[in-house]
């Protein structure tokens, strides 16, 4: 067996303002309220109808989560009720069939789906990388979940132990629990960065000049419920419970600290699938991965340049701002708007996602993005990972795919790292800025 490295042990470990224990105890869930029989157990629904931002904008204000948009379309997950304030609205509401079960009684993920990763497998395959790599990867706390796991980050760049004066990149996985193919993405890239480090000349480059952070799992207590008992729950929040509610979880991508439930982009209500919770950063999740971002002001100026914060579904390039439509305001000039496009359209030039601003999607607040830009001023993008519908298995596509999907990022990873030392470089004003 390798050695796991002591957290005392690494020199970025100073660096962190939280640190939890390393070993991964889950303290015990706080007792669960014997919610009623599932009365409220959201589905997923076709809705057919909306074709404008606004619309969608209007199904999200129910509660409703908007998992896929398509041109007069769009797929909600939505409890009962919420469904029927859908219609209301004059849609067409069909559900949709559920995830596939296969059986009581798994702690895993089901047999055919076994190449996913789940909590303790991730652990392994992060522990296995640092000790396989000691001198360009090393494993920190950012604190840990309601339950009590470990909020696992991986640092990656040569000389891994001293705090250099290079570009930082950020990549965050799994806000939402049921997104695992983003985890996924996470392993590609810790395998990419390490095996290839000094074969591949471009991985080569970026591990000696950029200090990258993957956080390969934001929401492990909701990912672990998702797969607890053999079955899918298509649950997206965190586990954390709420005070004077049966309603378990907070929406981890509506509790940012950046105009907080400021649009109509995020939920009040704690049965809502886009509960923003009940302060921005009440997520024990989001605070202190917010608490680790901030850690990165070294004397007074943020080190991280870029993020990408990995979602699925529905093969998108995403960028700030989600809580206006408008393209630039206060805190986004015409010339940081075109950057983040421009950045943006080059990586969707690799991956062949669909670019585009968040908002033209629907309104979203208190998301990461707009946080990282909009309080940090880090370049950033949310991508939404394969399948671009439902019919390519929404959530759940089978394991098969999981090479294919996460190689399909690799440039834009790459393109993204090249760029982090001045991302205005890409739309030519790197002397007026860099
Ligand atoms: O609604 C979300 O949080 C994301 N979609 S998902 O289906 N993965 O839940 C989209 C967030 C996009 N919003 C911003 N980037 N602001
Ligand atoms: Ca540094
Ligand atoms: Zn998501």
């Amino acid at each position: 067996m390798h050695a796991r490295r002591s957290l005392a042990a690494t020199a970025t470990a100073a660096l962190l303002l939280t640190t939890a224990a390393a070993g991964t105890a889950a303290a015990s869930p706080a007792p669960d309220s014997p919610a009623p029989a599932s009365a409220e157990a959201p589905g997923r629904y076709l809705v057919a109808g909306p074709d404008t931002a606004e619309e969608r904008t209007e199904i999200a204000a129910t509660g409703a989560a908007v998992d896929e948009v398509n041109e007069d379309s769009v797929v909600v997950t939505a409890a009962p009720g919420q469904a029927d304030a859908v219609a209301g609205l004059g849609h067409e509401v069909t559900p949709l069939p559920g995830p596939g079960q296969d059986g009581p009684g798994a702690l895993d993920f089901p047999p055919s789906d076994s190449d996913y990763h789940d909590y303790a497998e991730l652990t392994d395959v992060v522990d296995k990388t640092v000790a396989d790599h000691p001198d360009i990867a090393a494993k920190v706390s950012v604190g840990s979940s309601h339950e009590g796991r470990d909020l696992m980050a991986v640092k990656i760049t040569s000389d891994v132990a001293t705090d250099h004066d290079r570009p930082e990149v950020l990549f965050t996985h799994s806000q939402h629990a049921r997104e695992h193919l983003t985890v996924e993405m996470a392993v590609y890239l810790l395998g990419m960065l390490t095996d290839d480090y000094g074969t591949d000349p471009r991985v080569t480059e970026m591990v000696d000049t950029r200090e990258i952070w993957i956080l390969p799992n934001l929401n492990p207590d909701g990912a672990e419920h998702d797969i607890s008992d053999g079955s899918y729950k298509s649950w997206r929040k965190n586990r954390q419970p709420n005070q004077g509610s049966w309603s378990v979880g907070t929406d981890l991508n509506r509790n940012w600290d950046y105009n907080w439930g400021c649009c109509g982009g995020s939920s009040s209500s704690p049965s809502s699938q886009t509960y923003r919770g009940a302060s921005p950063e009440s997520a024990p999740e989001v605070r202190q991965v917010a608490d680790f971002v901030r850690s990165r002001v070294v004397g007074g100026e943020q080190q991280i340049t870029a993020a990408i914060d990995f979602h699925t579904y529905g093969e998108l390039i995403l960028w700030p701002y989600g809580y206006t439509y408008d393209e630039t305001g206060p805190g986004m000039s015409r010339d940081e708007y075109d950057t983040h496009a421009e950045l943006g359209r080059l990586m969707a030039g690799s991956n062949g996602y669909t670019p585009q601003q968040s908002s033209d999607l629907y309104i979203t607040d208190g998301t990461i993005n707009d946080w990282l830009w909009g309080e940090q001023r880090i370049f950033n993008y949310t991508f939404e990972m394969y399948p671009s519908s439902h019919w390519g298995g929404g959530f759940y596509p089978g394991d098969e795919i999981i090479p294919r999907e996460t190689s399909r990022n690799r440039e834009a990873v790459l393109d993204l790292l090249g760029y982090a030392d001045c991302p205005y470089r890409v739309i030519d004003k790197e002397d007026e800025y860099c």
